[in-house]
């Protein structure tokens, strides 16, 4: 049980960290691939085929712009896409709009814009349907904000810098 992350760029990999960041605080053993949808179409799908059969479970993919990654990785694999816009021009919503409107039958599950960390955290929700020990992780990610927002300082505290 593996998650494959895919970006379009180098330049992608600062905001697609949080994925790797989320997945590792699950215990979710996960790949990563700079491979791009209209740079090396032939490799990204030879990659697509071959992370499938060797037990990628679950596709994370980012992308700026035109963002065509997410949506022609769905377009090889039946096994769940999640796709995350990156901010490279009109604040990401290029990207966003790009991503999110996949056509009937072919779907890809869109995040916010640069919110890798819970393209992550949904992979994981996911792979968590058939493995209940991961039920663990996720509810102490939970716990952890949760507790994290209580902690926060109250009255004029709440406004120092
Ligand atoms: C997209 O174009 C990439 O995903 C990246 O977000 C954006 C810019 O890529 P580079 O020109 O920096 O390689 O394909």
């Amino acid at each position: 049980m593996k998650v494959s992350i895919v970006m379009g760029s180098k330049s992608d990999s600062p905001v697609m960290k949080g994925a790797a960041e989320a997945l590792e605080l699950c215990g979710v053993e996960w790949e990563a691939r700079i491979l791009s949808a209209h740079r090396v179409p032939e490799e990204l799908k030879e990659y697509v085929r071959r992370a499938e059969s060797e037990g990628t479970a679950c596709f994370i993919a980012g992308a700026g712009l035109a963002a065509h990654l997410p949506g022609v990785i769905a377009s090889f694999t039946n096994r769940p896409v999640i796709g995350v816009p990156i901010r490279a021009a009109f604040d990401g919503l290029d990207a966003l709009l790009s991503i999110v409107q996949m056509p009937k039958g072919v779907p890809v599950a869109t995040v916010g814009v640069n919110n890798s960390f819970n393209a992550g955290t949904l992979a994981v929700q996911i792979l968590a349907v058939e493995h209940a020990e991961l039920q663990k992780s996720l509810q102490k990610l939970r716990t952890e904000k949760a507790r994290a927002i209580l902690e926060e300082p109250k009255d004029r505290e709440v406004f120092d810098e």
